[in-house]
């Protein structure tokens, strides 16, 4: 049926595939099944947001949950005793108003030198100012499961205009800073300008040292940011003209994915370079947004994504990660990301020399309900000790990505 080909076969061959789609489907995707794991561990609070492996050599798994807690999930799998490791619950993160769902507990890093120094790193929702907040943590002296609350220490406060478009996602790159996404600020069409506006940190990626404050600020900018020393800038900024980030990671050859998600029409997936400006909001995918009718300035240039779909084949891109474990040989090197709305997951294979893709498998879909909407969907896709593939399904269920028996 049409809506199980892969989507590489109808790039390539267009109407061709609504007429041949079996055989498309048949020659390329490798199957795949999404194995439930942790399924006793309570998810007191549904919304997954990520599953993240420390570099302390202890092959922990922290659970992230929007809605306020990280846990340290069981070593067995089976079990259900995960411990507390952060309790953001009595904070006052989300709006008093359950259907503006983007606010919340929405990224966590530890530190490259995690295991000596016992650092991490959280973003999350403010109210009253509404804004992000990205704070540095340590890990308790007594106790490795148990985060020390008191130990806080603010990097970043921005004021956000709207309850959506916060991204909060943090990696630490190949080179030790970090690297933090904003949104647009939220609403719709860009609504604030800030992606293209560069005295702006919304709609951007921001890359900075935490580990120490420098003048005024709680971080110190790396000083060769594409902007430093530019006037009518923001040092922080490592790329900008973005919309909403959702999944962002380096491979293992230190290139960085990130997934933007669309307003009307277009999914991306993004390469980030220093400096780079990736369109929004007077481009949306490949092409001019039609809601911005003010010509971009003189000499505008932006950065087009590498894939793109439509809104025929999802609504919000979920980013992942470059695939390299065992569990299924037919992904390794593909990028695994996915669509939250229609419950769909894919395997980008990109030939970077060639900047071409080489092949986009759809590998899972989801059952729909009556109106068309996934049954499960996928928040994130997370590397885990193993380097194997977790999906965490918004709904609260924690997936393993495993070759189709
Ligand atoms: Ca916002
Ligand atoms: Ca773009």
């Amino acid at each position: 049926m049409y809506i199980s080909r892969s989507h590489f076969c109808s790039l390539a061959l267009g109407l061709a595939a609504v007429a041949l789609p079996t055989i498309c489907a048949a020659a390329e995707a490798p199957k795949i099944q999404l194995t439930p794991v942790f399924e006793k561990v309570q998810m007191t609070v549904e919304r997954p947001i990520s599953v993240v492996v420390p570099p302390d050599g202890s092959n922990r798994l922290f659970l992230v949950q929007q809605r306020g807690k990280i846990l340290v999930l069981p070593k067995d799998e089976s079990s259900a005793d995960a411990k507390v490791f952060l309790d953001f619950t009595d904070r006052k993160m989300e709006a008093n108003d359950q259907a503006k769902f983007e606010e919340g507990l929405l990224g966590l890093a530890f530190a490259p030198d995690f295991a000596k120094s016992g650092k991490f790193y959280v973003s999350y929702s403010q109210q009253d100012i509404k804004r992000s907040v990205y704070s540095e943590f340590k890990v308790s002296k007594d106790d490795p499961n148990k985060a020390d609350m008191a130990s806080e220490r603010i990097l970043l406060e921005v004021p956000q205009p709207f309850w959506n478009h916060n991204s909060g996602n943090m990696v630490f790159g190949p080179d030790g800073y970090l690297y933090l996404s904003f949104g647009d600020g939220g609403k719709r069409d860009d609504a604030t300008r800030s992606a293209q506006n560069l005295f702006m940190l919304l709609g951007k990626v921001l890359r900075i040292d935490p580990s120490k404050p420098s003048g005024s600020r709680g971080y110190t900018v790396p000083q060769d940011n594409p902007f430093v020393g530019k006037e009518g800038t923001r040092d922080e900024i490592w790329a900008y003209g973005l919309r909403n980030p959702w999944g962002i990671s380096f491979d293992e050859e230190g290139t960085f994915w990130l997934a933007d998600v669309g307003q009307d029409v277009w999914e991306e997936v993004n390469l980030i370079e220093k400096g780079g400006n990736y369109g929004w909001s007077f481009r949306e995918g490949a092409r001019p947004f039609p809601l911005r009718t003010d010509a971009p300035p003189a000499g505008f240039t932006s950065i087009d994504p590498i894939h793109e779909y439509a809104h025929s084949d999802g609504i919000s891109i979920t980013g992942g990660f470059v695939y390299r474990g065992e569990k299924v040989p037919a992904l390794k090197g593909a990028y695994i990301y996915g669509d939250w709305g229609f419950g769909r997951i894919w395997a980008l294979k990109y030939d970077k020399a060639a900047k071409k893709v080489i092949s986009n498998d759809l590998i899972y879909e989801a059952a729909r309900d009556t109106k068309g909407k996934g049954l499960m969907k996928p928040n994130a896709f997370c590397e885990d000790q193993n380097k194997e593939i977790l999906v965490l399904d918004w709904g609260g269920k924690i997936l393993r990505v495993e070759a189709a028996k």
